[in-house]
């Protein structure tokens, strides 16, 4: 499978309601999407679920992620198989980009889009090439809203779909008040907290007020690249620490379980696998794998991903190894105005059910994804 062109599209999604977390309010998202075109004519498509700015992480849509692909991570692929042939297998591709320090996410959209062309090749699910085990599964919300009134309202919207399963952004502020109005009003969804790193070492002492709440876990309460001071204050918390913004790899995810087993509390550790943020799936399922082996337990975020991307999150969810319910779908329907895949993904009851289709088991909608956005620029690799 000789890759002969790679082209990377800049999309413009409009979500239907704003989301808000503790490090601004989003209305429209702009999206670089990687599309692999082999010799004979294959098509595979990744998305890159980054941010409009380096809020979350450093690696934001544009420059970040745009000019990496564009100056280094497809090049590596034109040199690899110029020097070494083509570039068939996740193994290839990782170790033609592995020189590469960080730019997970740019690496992520590369490794989809090969994903997606393996599994179109093998006329297969990428649940089964993942060696998923089961296609039925509960999944979950992620609610940002301003005010009580608003998450209020969105939670409402989620449970009368029926999910039981939420998520609420919090911050320095805004986390007692939030989370005591959703439990008081849920008293048995499984319910958690994300703080996307709005905390620091003095504020931190406000989430103690949470263990109240039976919550299964607050989410990334301090610096987005820490390890450590996170290890630390778990020990001083009732309620499970999940790593989010601080997990790229395996390797952190590592480190990670040393700190908490160190001092006896991985049962308190849960970490949040994104794969676009560990680089991408290969990556995500050897966390899943090592995490399950240690008894820590783990789930599937998003990053407001089109229905692409969380295609290829949801067939993730597929493995055994994955314990809690992931953030796959928007609490009142549709993430965006408008999509790019032909129809919509839908959770009964809050629970997904992935079918047999090939690779994703959606359909891309090209005129909707071109005119979404335009193409910033091809690199042919077969010169
Ligand atoms: O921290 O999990 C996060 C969205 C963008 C960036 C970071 C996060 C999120 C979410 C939304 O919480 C999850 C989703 O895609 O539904
Ligand atoms: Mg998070």
């Amino acid at each position: 499978m000789l890759l002969a062109e790679v082209s990377v599209h800049l999309l413009s999604l409009q979500l239907r309601a704003p989301f808000t977390t503790s490090f601004g309010t989003y209305h429209t998202l702009s999206r670089p999407f990687v599309v692999l075109r082999t010799a004979d004519g294959a098509t595979g498509v990744g998305e890159i679920p980054t941010l409009i700015d380096p809020a979350y992480k450093a690696e934001c849509d544009t420059p970040a992620v745009v000019t990496s692909l564009r100056e280094f991570v497809v090049p590596s692929l034109d040199r690899f198989q110029a020097e070494q042939g083509p570039i068939a297998t996740i193994e290839a591709l990782r170790a033609s980009y592995a020189w590469i320090k960080g730019e997970v996410f740019a690496k992520s959209g590369v490794e989809a889009a090969l994903w997606d062309l393996i599994a179109q090749r093998a006329g297969a699910p990428l649940w089964r090439l993942w060696g998923g085990e089961r296609t039925t599964f509960p999944v979950g919300v992620s609610i940002g809203g301003k005010t009580v009134e608003q998450v209020l309202a969105l939670a409402g919207q989620a449970v009368d779909q029926g999910y039981r399963r939420l998520k609420i952004k919090i911050w320095p502020g805004f986390d007692r008040a939030v989370i005591e109005a959703v439990r008081r009003r849920y008293p048995d969804i499984l319910l958690q907290a994300d703080a996307n790193s709005a905390y620091d070492r003095a504020s931190w002492q406000a989430l103690k007020a949470l263990d109240d709440f039976n919550l299964l876990l607050i989410e990334q309460p301090l610096y987005d690249d820490d390890i450590v001071f996170h290890a630390e204050i778990a020990r001083q918390l009732q309620t499970p620490i999940c790593l989010d913004e601080s997990i790229h790899s395996l390797r952190d995810t590592e480190a990670a379980v040393h700190l908490w087993r160190r001092q006896g509390a991985l049962d308190r550790l849960i970490i949040n696998i994104k794969p676009p943020r560990v680089s991408g799936f290969a990556e995500a399922i050897a966390i899943a794998n090592y995490c399950h082996e240690a008894g820590v337990r783990t789930w599937i975020g998003g990053m407001l991903d089109s229905a692409w991307g969380k295609a290829f999150n949801l067939n993730l969810n597929s493995l055994a190894a994955i314990d809690l319910p992931g953030d796959h779908f928007s609490p009142g329907g549709a993430y965006f105005e408008e999509d790019v895949v032909t129809a919509p993904l839908v959770a009964h009851d809050g629970t997904f059910t992935l079918g047999d289709g090939i690779s994703t088991g959606v359909t891309l909608d090209w005129d909707r994804f071109h005119r979404l956005g335009e193409k910033l620029f091809t690199i042919r690799l077969d010169r």
